[in-house]
Order: structure tokens, then sequence, then C-alpha cells
């Protein structure tokens, strides 16, 4: 467009910025792609993508935090961790509270369930389940750490309905994500029709689509595991693993080890390369570490999203009833052919020595 002066209006910035997809105009394109009323997800997706920028901004100033707290009178040493984690807590909280579409929150900070208060006569219509900084013990050695988010809906009838009454099978999800406080800070979320990735441009304050329609592929040679626990662990575990590292070029093996120690950090390389990440049942942790709703459902249900798999061991993650809130499951998660190959170990019909 040329203005009557002849100056060009149209700044090459400003054009190649027409090209960039915000999470937002995103959410409402795709809002057809919701089987229940749109508007409502794409406000509550638009408060999680608000609070997870806040967070951001928080951890990224972890490290500074630990440097200002002796002027602040802080003693933060060792306390930055829990700080950061109530902190992420309070703002997903309250974010979640302000739409009116929330009516639950499950926080894997607080035992109880958080009531929302309906904003205005109608009561919320979802439930909203996550780990507000997941991986917390990664944040004062500046490792990527994360959130994770579960939504699901309400049934129709339960006006004031109690966690109990609502909690579901992670196959009724009507969304869920996570995002990763990294080299750079990322929301991916499906609501069921596949997997869209979005990176926190800094300069603009936005999440930007980077990684649509993503697929995990379906052969990795990463494996994602906490081998100190090896002694352990059930027997068919202990030789899969064993198999992994055997030298076999036709396989690719030995396959690479990669354990950061956080699942979100380890879910979101492997989703990208391949790979399966495992959290057992070990001495310490019978049901396994992770959680099932906040953790283990949202999780699967990306996986399953982007063509991958999801397992306890026997069962698909997103199939196990829920009985409680903070319940921990053991996790078998990635590419399909690792998850398939781990199950035949677990279950007997593949063999070797461990
Ligand atoms: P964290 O306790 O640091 O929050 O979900 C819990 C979790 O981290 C996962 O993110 C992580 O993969 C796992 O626990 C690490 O547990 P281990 O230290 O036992 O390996």
């Amino acid at each position: 467009m040329i203005e009557e002066t002849g100056r060009r209006l149209e700044e090459p910035a400003r054009h190649w910025s027409r090209k960039l997809r915000t999470l937002e105009q995103f959410v409402i394109e795709r809002q057809g792609d919701f089987r229940h009323e749109a508007g409502e997800l794409t406000r509550l997706l638009y408060d999680i993508s608000l609070a997870a920028k806040v967070v951001n901004r928080d951890v990224n100033k972890a490290g500074l935090v630990d440097i200002l707290g002796v002027t602040d009178d802080q003693n933060v040493h060792g306390e930055v961790q829990k700080t950061l984690d109530i902190l992420a807590h309070n703002e997903f909280v309250h974010a979640l509270s302000r739409g009116g579409e929330v009516c639950l929150i499950g926080s894997e900070e607080q035992e109880e369930a958080i009531r929302v208060e309906p904003n205005g006569a109608v009561p919320g219509k979802y439930l909203v389940l996550l780990d507000p900084l997941d991986g917390s013990s990664n944040i004062d050695v500046n490792v990527s750490i994360g959130t994770i988010f579960s939504v699901y809906r309400v049934p129709d009838g339960l006006p004031d309905p109690t966690m109990d009454q609502v909690l579901q099978v992670g196959a009724d999800q009507v969304a869920a994500g996570y995002v990763i406080y990294g080299s750079s800070t990322m929301l991916v979320y499906s609501t069921g029709r596949g997997v869209n990735g979005f990176t926190l441009d800094p300069s603009i304050g936005e999440f930007i689509l980077s990684h649509p329609d993503l697929k995990i592929p379906q052969r990795g040679v990463i494996y994602s595991i906490n081998e100190g626990n090896y002694n352990s662990w059930e027997i068919g575990l202990k030789k899969y693993i064993k198999w992994l590292q055997v030298e076999d070029a036709a396989t690719n093996r030995p396959y690479t080890a990669r354990y950061i120690g956080s699942l979100v950090a380890d879910f979101h390389r492997n989703l990208l390369k391949g790979g399966i990440y495992i959290y057992p049942a070990n001495a310490r942790n019978p049901d396994g570490k992770i959680r099932l709703m906040y953790e283990a459902n949202p999780m699967a249900f990306i996986v399953e999203q982007a063509g991958g798999m999801a397992t306890n061991g026997h069962d698909p993650i997103l199939e196990i009833e829920p009985t409680s809130l903070h319940q921990c499951t053991p996790i078998y998660i990635g590419s399909v052919d690792m998850v398939t190959r781990v199950k035949r170990f677990l279950s007997g019909a593949q063999d070797f020595p461990a």
C-alpha cells in the first residue's frame, strides 16, 4: 500500500508479523474442533496461557531472586523451590478463578479441591487439574521445569459438585497440555484433534504457533528412567532395559539414556525426537510416583493425540478408573514401538537376561 506522498506504509517487519499465529488466534480459528461451547474453552486456555506467562517470568527470575534475596532480607537458600511451587499454584488458581468457566480446581500443591465461586448466576462447567510446577527439584539448578494441566467437563445436573463426584477417566478429558519453561518457553496442548505447540516470544509476550500438528515418531532410541532404582524394579523391566543396552545395528541399539528428572522436559524431548519415559513402581513408590490425574492423564492424552502410547504396564493410562485426586500410577509413555516392546517384556512375552 502506498500513501499519497509515495511513502510505503508496509515495512518488511509488519509484513512478516502477518504470518504469525498467536495461541489466541489459533484457538479462536479452531473453535469448531471443540464439542462444547467453544467460547468457554477459548477463555480457559487464555487464562492458562496468561498464568504461564507470569510463571515464566518468575521462573526466569529464580536465580536472580537468590542473589537479591540477600538484600531483601529473605532467607531463600533452599526455599526458592518451595516459593516458586506455591507462586505457580497461586497464579494458576487465580487465573482460573477469574473467568467463570471453572467450578473446581485440583492442584498438586493442595490436598483438598479448590471450589471456585461462580462469576455470575451460572456456575462454571469445567474441572481443571494441574501440577503447577513439575520437576521442582530442578529449579535451583537451572534445569527445565513445567506446568501440566488437564480439563474435564462437569457432568450436567451437578451445579455444586465435589471432587469425588467429578473425577473421570483420562479418556474423558476435553483438553490437556503442558508448559515447558526451558531454553525457550513452550505451551503444547490438545483438545482431542491433534497436538499443537506454541513458543513464547518474550519480545511481544505472545505464544506463537511453532510446532503445528505434532506427531511423535513411531520408533525412538531414547529411554528416560531413573536407573538408580534398578534393583527394586520388576524383573520384566530389568530385562527390557538390559535389552536396550545391547549392541545391535539392525535395531539401532544400544539406545540412548536421557533422564532430566523433570517429566515435562523428558516427555517434551521424547515427543519431538521419539523415545519412552518410564516411572515404574519401585520399593519406595509401590504405585509409582507420577500422579494419575494431573501428570499421567494429560500427558497420555497428548501422546495418544500425537500418535503415541501410554500405559501403566498393563492397561492404557486413559482407561484407569480414578479413586482419588492425588493417586499415583506407574507410567510407560512415548513412541508406540517402544511402549509395545516394554509391555511384551513386562508380560513375559519377550525374554532377555537381566
Ligand atoms: P519432581 O518430584 O521433582 O516434581 O512428578 C514428579 C517428578 O519430579 C517428575 O517430574 C520427575 O520425572 C520425577 O518426579 C523424578 O523423580 P526421581 O527423582 O525419583 O527420578
